[in-house]
């Protein structure tokens, strides 16, 4: 498992230390916008907690913070209108997989049509 730096963009963004044009906020998560949209719709869901993936939040955090994280991702997108026209969960594992940063996040991708190749 890899260890969590403190000082990752999303630490510093969920002690308010940076900016993010926020979505939604509660006891266990904080949802924002990404700065580089690659869908019409396009946020970010982060836990609240030192979790550099999912691997080691599904390990380590308490069950409360693993309910109310993924309560709260899917009332993201059902508050951002995409229940009905539907939207893709995405969280990247190391950097083979394209993460690039190494606090847990889940990607709401929405308002478009998704293609089935993701390669
Ligand atoms: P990834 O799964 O680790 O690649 O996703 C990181 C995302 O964080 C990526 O889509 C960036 O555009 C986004 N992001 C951001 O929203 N704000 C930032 O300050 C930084 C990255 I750095």
């Amino acid at each position: 498992m890899s260890t969590y730096d403190r000082n990752n963009i999303f630490a510093r963004i969920l002690r308010g230390e940076l900016p993010c044009k926020k979505v939604y906020e509660d006891e266990f998560a904080l949802a924002f916008h990404d700065i580089h949209p690659l869908a019409p719709v396009h946020v970010l869901v982060i836990p609240k907690g030192e979790y550099v993936s999912n691997a080691d939040f599904a390990a380590s955090a308490p069950p409360d913070l693993l309910t109310g994280f993924w309560r709260a991702v899917a009332k993201v997108a059902r508050d951002l209108g995409l229940e009905s026209s539907g939207y893709r969960l995405v969280a990247n594992h190391g950097a083979q997989s394209g993460q690039s940063v190494f606090h847990f996040h889940v990607h709401i991708f929405g308002g478009k049509m998704m293609p089935h190749d993701m390669t």
